[in-house]
């Protein structure tokens, strides 16, 4: 329609063209009168209307490429593997390690099968062993007897993970109990920096440099030289994410369930938090006042320690999708542990749970029950029928595209027909992140015999979130903003049915509001060019 508008107005001025060149002299005189005309008469939708402005603060291009890649798998290896402990004391014999069917290949292909698109290993645990040959401490895969002391772990993970597309990061540990400068402040200072600079300029990119602030109780006092660390990380490697307890591009969650609050703002303020002592309750929820994007990262282990013991197990896949709905459904990137074994391979059991994990999602969410429904918006920005901010949008899987309402509205309310009666107890909702964190809290409504029942209550989306309610029945839904920092706008609605999941609460279903069939079809003037009406049940 725009085009043919446009075409028009082409043909118009070619007229108006042929018109001036013509010897009538009265063309010449309406001149004037007809470029207004043409110019008046030139439709408005054929121009693009500017989205709104973002919100600050918004993610940095690595912050958005980690926070789509939703999954990372933790890879805990060394010396620890072999003596069945998890904290080593940095004074074990290298000859230990001696993981016989070591395949890293095996590794990123566990994780790429099961949805994980990152992996992130310890380059160095607190035991001080590097995994990498290091020239700057002989307490390396160098003295081992794996690969006759030839080996390098990091240098085959990274080798497998650029061949099969698979993001790498590497964990290197602040404390050191073996090096015997831990402790002297500057000359441990320059030894991390030479060891984090080997890391970063042998092994191609680096999308993630993961430390933390863990140490034992009685141990050597001495300062890290973060700010140091970090500007040296992103000079190095300008695609990576640093992870710590307090950012500076993506925060520990507050603890190592994989839980995130289910109020979860990726705004924060750095200045808030420190490293190695941060408030569990600020670093789960972040700060709708914060200045600084710093999105969190819930880790846990799919079995009891960090590190492979024989004596433990995995986790139910049931279990992971219960955390997978309180991390990435949360708004938070889930990095879980599958710990190699002693032969340095991830053993069955761990991936038998990882396939049924990635089944339980598929079966959930690979099916929106939206997608065929019939949609509509309080206000759509630059009118009803513009087609760029459509509520149709959010029908489209990722945040590229997205709803947005008209500027100054006192709703913001997504409609939705789904064309037939469903039960359904999960809802997705994702914003563009890309345009800043806006939404504070929401509901959804669905109408059920002649009045909106309040389904479940949230307070912030972010990325992604997940919520998971008992079974409701209905064909016409409200998604309702109650309260944005900004205009809110959705990338991505889903309405999706978990028959696995088993859940502890009751669903908050309070207030009901009477309306008449009449008042459902003034809430559904605009069919997106389907003519389907639109009935009271
Ligand atoms: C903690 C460490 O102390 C644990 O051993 C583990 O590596 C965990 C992921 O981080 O800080």
């Amino acid at each position: 329609m725009n085009k043919g508008s446009y075409t028009t107005t082409n043909n118009s001025i070619k007229k108006l063209k042929l018109a001036t060149n013509s010897r009538n002299p009265i063309s010449v005189h309406f001149l004037p009168i007809l470029i207004i005309l043409v110019f008046t008469i030139l439709p408005r939708s054929a121009l693009k209307i500017a989205p709104p402005l973002p919100i600050l603060p918004i993610p940095s291009a690595p912050q958005l490429e980690w926070q789509l890649s939703s999954m990372a798998l933790f890879l805990h290896f060394g010396p620890n593997t072999f003596t069945d402990s998890e904290w080593g004391t940095g004074h074990v014999n290298p000859s230990v390690f001696n993981p016989t069917q070591l395949n890293a290949s095996q590794w990123v292909h566990v994780a790429k099968e099961a949805g994980f698109s990152r992996v992130i290993l310890t380059a160095k645990h607190h035991d001080g062993f590097c995994l990498w040959p290091t020239e700057y401490t002989d307490y390396s895969v160098k003295a081992s007897p794996w690969r006759n002391g030839y080996g390098d772990v990091v240098g085959e993970l990274a080798s497998a993970a650029k061949e099969a597309t698979v993001a790498l990061g590497l964990y290197l540990s602040p404390w050191d109990r073996h090096e015997y400068c831990y402790g002297k402040t500057l000359e441990y200072n320059e030894f991390y920096i030479g060891q984090m600079t080997e890391l970063l300029t042998r092994y191609g990119d680096i999308k993630e440099v993961w430390l933390d602030g863990a140490k034992g109780e009685g141990e050597k006092d001495m300062e890290y030289y973060f700010d140091t660390w970090f500007s040296l990380i992103h000079q190095l490697q300008p695609g990576a994410v640093i992870f710590s307890d307090a950012g500076p591009d993506t925060r520990w969650i507050g603890d190592e369930a994989g839980v995130a609050g289910s109020t979860c703002w990726s705004i924060f303020n750095r200045s808030n938090a420190a490293i190695g002592g941060t408030d569990p309750q600020y670093s789960q929820g972040g700060d709708p006042h914060g200045h600084d994007w710093v999105p969190a990262e819930c880790d846990v282990s799919i079995r009891p320690g960090w590190f492979w013991h024989a004596s433990q197990v995995p986790k139910s896949a049931l279990k992971l999708l219960d955390i997978y709905y309180k991390s990435a459904g949360r708004n938070c990137l889930l990095l879980l542990n599958v710990p190699p074994n002693s032969s340095g391979l991830i053993s069955d059991e761990d991936i038998q749970v990882l396939q049924e994990f990635k089944e339980l999602r598929r079966s959930i969410f690979s099916n929106n029950l939206a997608d065929n429904g019939l949609l509509n918006a309080s206000s759509i920005r630059g009118g009803n029928g513009n087609s760029q901010f459509s509520p149709y949008n959010v029908l489209e899987e990722g945040i590229g595209t997205y709803w947005a309402p008209e500027e100054d509205q006192c709703d913001w309310v997504l409609y939705l027909d789904l064309r037939e009666t469903v039960s359904f107890n999960v809802l997705q909702v994702q914003e563009p992140i890309h345009m800043g964190q806006r939404i504070i809290k929401f509901h959804l409504e669905i109408l059920s015999r002649g009045r909106w029942k309040n389904v479940i209550n949230g307070t912030t989306v972010g990325y992604k979130r997940l919520l998971q309610f008992p079974t409701v029945q209905s064909r016409y839904l409200k998604f309702v903003i109650d309260k944005s920092r900004a205009n809110p706008l959705i990338s991505f609605l889903g309405i999706h049915v978990d028959q696995f999941s088993i859940l502890s609460h009751a669903s908050n279903t309070t207030s009901q509001t009477y309306i008449d069939g009449s008042q459902v079809l003034q809430q559904y003037p605009y069919n997106h060019s389907q003519t389907v009406p639109v009935q009271y049940m």
